[in-house]
This record gives structure tokens, C-alpha cells and sequence, in this order.
């Protein structure tokens, strides 16, 4: 399972970057270097209680948690059928009916939402539940993070945090958003757990948030798991990774690719065959691409739906 989500995840991005450079679809982002993250973030995820609040690089922590396969290439392709309507940037999803909240392209404000929601749990009595919110170390340094896990440690709300720390945001690197490099050390600050994991290796994330999460319905508060990891592409294809990553800096990352790692490790381990290996592959990658036709298929929305969902009453702002 968690392989699995893995392989997909790298085929949807890759998909995603092809398709813009075919011109099909107007931007992408990838999470090629956060699966071993996601995966073990999704796996941890109740299915029917918990509440995710993901942000926009989080392709593997929706798919597993749910959210179709089809959904996410509808959102690529802005397609009519997709859960915006066509109207958000790709990857900006919403999902309600599966405990997902919709993507902000604001920075770190799904955080204070997460917190809120979390807080409603907590006072409503739903002890068996738990929301999960993902973030990047660059959100880290936005006031609303803060005020975010402030309120949630003051309350003791099960909500657990997850940073994707991959090094950079955007050309910033980590060095300059914070002078500790340890995010996860934030916690005790604000009088809570926090704990960094290997984010290339998928248990070891599993397990962190796992245990957070049996932490956080047990009444024991908000958890903060920094997950190491590494952008191995650029921010969105709008991005030159060229201009401000030495070459050197992402060959040397790369080696730690958590793809290649975790498929090694099952096989010396004796859980999987290569061969089973290339067959789930295989599979994936005729799924993403009988997906993609499907998808691409489908209609744009209709010019004249341009302004509905924008404005309350008559949909002509004009007239
Ligand atoms: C409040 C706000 N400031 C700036 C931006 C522009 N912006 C978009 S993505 C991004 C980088 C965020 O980096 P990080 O949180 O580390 O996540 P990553 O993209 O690396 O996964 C920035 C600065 C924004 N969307 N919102």
C-alpha cells in the first residue's frame, strides 16, 4: 500500500509536467522527493473521521486519504467535472464528503483552519478523531503557523502537524527562513511534542504520525512531525530550480531518492518480488494513462458559467 502510492504519486507528476510541456494544462507542481512523506502521512489517516487540511504539493497524501485518481487530472485539466468546477489552480482540490478540506494558495492559513476544526472536534466530544494538517518549512515562517500552534497547544486539540521539509521554498532555502534548522524544535516553544522524522523513509513517517495521532484522540494534544525530505524538481514548471540549486546539491539528494530506496528494502526484506514490483508499475502507469484520455475527454466549463460560484444573486455582475 504504501509502495503503491508511492509509484502513483511519481506517475501523476511526471504525467503533470508532461502534459505542460504539451501544453495541455497550464502549470504543474510536483512532489517528486515527499512520496516516502505522503505515503506514510495518508496511511496514518483515518478514513470517515479524521479531517486532512493539505496544501498544494500533497498529490500521495490525497490519493491516499481517498481522493480519486480521476478528480486530481480533472483539477490538472480544469475540466468542468472537477471539484472546483474548473476554477481553481491545479492541485487546489476540495473534497468535503472525504474529510478534506479545500487547498488555499495562501501560505500556512490552512493551519489556523486545521487548528479551528480540530477544536470543534474537541468541543463537540468526537474523541476519535483527529486532523491531520500538512505544511512546508517555508510555512513556517508565516504568523499564521504560529498563531496556529499556539492556540492548539493552549487548547490541547488533536491536531497533528506535519511539515514536508524539503529544503527549500520556492529559491529560498531553509537558512534563511529559520536560524535552527530543526522545525520539529519549535514544539517545545509553544509547550508540546514535536519529533523529526526521515522523511525518505515511509514507516518511520507511518509510525511518527500514527503514534501522534493516537496521542491526539487519547486527549494528549497536538503534535508537531517535521518530516525531512528534498524537492527533487522544480517549484512548478513555472520554476527554474537551475537558477538558485546547484547541480552538485540535487545529484547528492537525489541518491537518497525514497522511491528506489523503499522498492530495495522490500525486496531485501522479502516482501515483494521485482517482478511484483514491475507489475505494480506497470499497472500505474496504465491507469494514469487511461485516466489521462478519459480526463482530457471530458468539457471545459461553459463560458457562460464563468461567473457562477463568484457572486450571490444574478450571475451577470455586469448587467
Ligand atoms: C502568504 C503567501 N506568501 C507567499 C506565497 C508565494 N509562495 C507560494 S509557494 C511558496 C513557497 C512555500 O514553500 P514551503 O512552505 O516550504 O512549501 P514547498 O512549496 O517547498 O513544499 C511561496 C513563498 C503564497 N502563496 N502565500
Amino acid at each position: 500500500m504504501l509502495l503503491r502510492n508511492m509509484l502513483l504519486q511519481r506517475a501523476v507528476d511526471t504525467r503533470g509536467f508532461q502534459l505542460n510541456r504539451q501544453g495541455k494544462i497550464g502549470i504543474a507542481m510536483g512532489s517528486e522527493g515527499h512520496e516516502a512523506v505522503q505515503a506514510g502521512v495518508g496511511m496514518a489517516f483515518v478514513r470517515g473521521k479524521d479531517l486532512l487540511y493539505p496544501y498544494y504539493r500533497n498529490t500521495g497524501i490525497v490519493l491516499a486519504c481517498g481522493f480519486s485518481l480521476a478528480d486530481l487530472f480533472r483539477s490538472q485539466f480544469a475540466r468542468a467535472t472537477d471539484t472546483t468546477g474548473g476554477r481553481s489552480i491545479i492541485n487546489h482540490i476540495t473534497a468535503k464528503s472525504k474529510g478534506i478540506a479545500s487547498i488555499s494558495s495562501i501560505i500556512a492559513s490552512q493551519c489556523t483552519h486545521a487548528v479551528g476544526a480540530a477544536f470543534a472536534l474537541k468541543y463537540r466530544r468526537e474523541s476519535d478523531r483527529a486532523v491531520l494538517c500538512t505544511f512546508g518549512e517555508g510555512a513556517t515562517s508565516e504568523g499564521e503557523w504560529h498563531e496556529a500552534v499556539n492556540f492548539a497547544a493552549i487548547h490541547r486539540v488533536p491536531v497533528i502537524f506535519v511539515c514536508e521539509n524539503n529544503q527549500w521554498a520556492i529559491s529560498t532555502p531553509a537558512s534563511k527562513q529559520m536560524a535552527n534548522p530543526s522545525v520539529a524544535e519549535r514544539a517545545p516553544g509553544y509547550g508540546f511534542e514535536g519529533v523529526r522524522v526521515d522523511g525518505f523513509d515511509p514507516v518511520a513517517v507511518y509510525a511518527a504520525v500514527r503514534r501522534a495521532r493516537e496521542k491526539a484522540v487519547g486527549g494528549g494534544g497536538p503534535t508537531l512531525v517535521e518530516a525531512t525530505c528534498y524537492r527533487f524538481l522544480s517549484h512548478t514548471t513555472d520554476d527554474d530550480e537551475r537558477t538558485y540549486r546547484t547541480r552538485e546539491e540535487v545529484a547528492q539528494e537525489r541518491m537518497k531518492d525514497p522511491v528506489p530506496r523503499f522498492e530495495r528494502r522490500l525486496v531485501e526484506q522479502g516482501v515483494l518480488s521485482a517482478e511484483h514490483i514491475e507489475t505494480m508499475r506497470a499497472e500505474i502507469a496504465r491507469l494514469v494513462n487511461e485516466t489521462t484520455d478519459a480526463v482530457e475527454d471530458e468539457p471545459l466549463p461553459a463560458p457562460e458559467t464563468l461567473y457562477t460560484q463568484v457572486y450571490a444573486g444574478p450571475t451577470e455582475p455586469w448587467a
